[in-house]
């Protein structure tokens, strides 16, 4: 965790100044994702391989940045954990000073000397020993849980040291707001379609409609319902089931989250620490977050609610 915090100052250092020092826009690369790389991803991915490659922490690290799994060399010192990130989440938000974050999920590798395998690292999400992220918002926080509950850290920049601010988070069991991108509205299946339409209906006995918030970030729209109850969405569509999350370091990791807090997350027909993963950038539908708002999402994509 200290680790992780020195790299989210070193993130958000660069971050507070990007307009400065040429480090906006693009690399000209695309990513393994197919994603055009923006300049902050790489120095983002950087200093995160930066920091861990000589911590002798950890085994082996995946990015989302980065095709294979980046494995120690033999004489460095290596640790028994593997960490699985991406480095900055929410890049359509770098240039227009919107939120970013970044995301962690920590496995514990077993072997012994040898070197873990690529199928070391393509776990279920309840073997996590740790996760959580750092939130690049109005203030940096270090959110995270091992197992404990979920507690959340601030970045005091005067001192340079995260203080505790929210212990013991609890995700609200209800909320009033969801985060979707509705432009894909027309691509969901029916069931997704008719939830959404029935968050908007009017009921003021039940508390609808709920209102929307929509950062492009996945870190910035989850600490709201974490702290504040609701839903954020990225679901299946039609002809692209799998939705467009990363289920090794980004639903996984955020589920550990929320449910350590109280809440629920979901493909929305399985919870998503139980999803069996066979690829290391594994895509899965991610509906994430009040414990009622999610079963309620989940019963209308499951068809038990029209
Ligand atoms: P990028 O990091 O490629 O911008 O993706 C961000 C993200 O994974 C997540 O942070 C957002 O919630 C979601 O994608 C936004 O995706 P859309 O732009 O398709 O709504």
């Amino acid at each position: 965790m200290t680790q992780i915090g020195l790299a989210g100052k070193m993130v958000a250092h660069d971050l507070r100044r990007a307009g400065l020092i040429n480090i906006l826009g693009t690399t000209g690369e695309t990513n393994v994702q197919g994603e055009t790389v923006k300049k902050l991803d790489e120095l983002a991915n950087e200093t995160f391989v930066r920091v861990f490659q000589l911590s002798g922490l950890v085994c082996a690290l995946a990015s989302e940045e980065i095709e294979k799994p980046l494995y120690l060399p033999e004489n460095w010192p290596r640790g028994k954990y593997i960490l699985l990130f991406d480095p900055l989440d929410g890049s359509s938000n770098t240039d227009v000073n919107m939120p970013l974050g970044t995301i962690f999920s920590v496995l514990r590798y077993r072997g012994q000397d040898k070197l873990p395998s690529e199928a070391d690292l393509i776990r279920r999400g309840s073997e996590q020993v740790a996760a959580g992220y750092l939130f690049y918002g109005s203030s940096t926080m270090l959110v995270f849980t091992v197992g404990q509950g979920v507690h959340g850290f601030t970045l005091d920049p005067g001192v340079g040291e995260y203080v505790l601010s929210h212990e013991r988070i609890t995700v609200p069991a209800k909320g009033k707001q969801y985060a979707a991108n509705d432009g894909n509205y027309h691509k969901w299946p029916a069931g997704t379609r008719r939830y959404l339409d029935w968050l908007k209906e009017s009921d003021k006995a039940g508390g609808r409609p709920y209102s929307a918030r929509y950062s492009g970030c996945l870190v910035g729209d989850v600490h709201r319902m974490l702290l504040g109850g609701g839903v954020y969405l990225y679901p299946g569509e039609t002809d692209k089931p799998e939705g467009k999350l990363r289920l090794l370091y980004e639903a996984n990791p955020l589920a550990m989250v929320v449910e350590q807090a109280g809440g629920r997350a979901s493909t929305g027909t399985q919870p998503i620490l139980e999803v069996e993963a066979t690829k290391l950038h594994q895509r899965v539908p991610l509906i994430i977050g009040s414990r009622e708002d999610v079963a309620q999402a989940e019963a209308f994509i499951q068809g038990r609610t029209i």
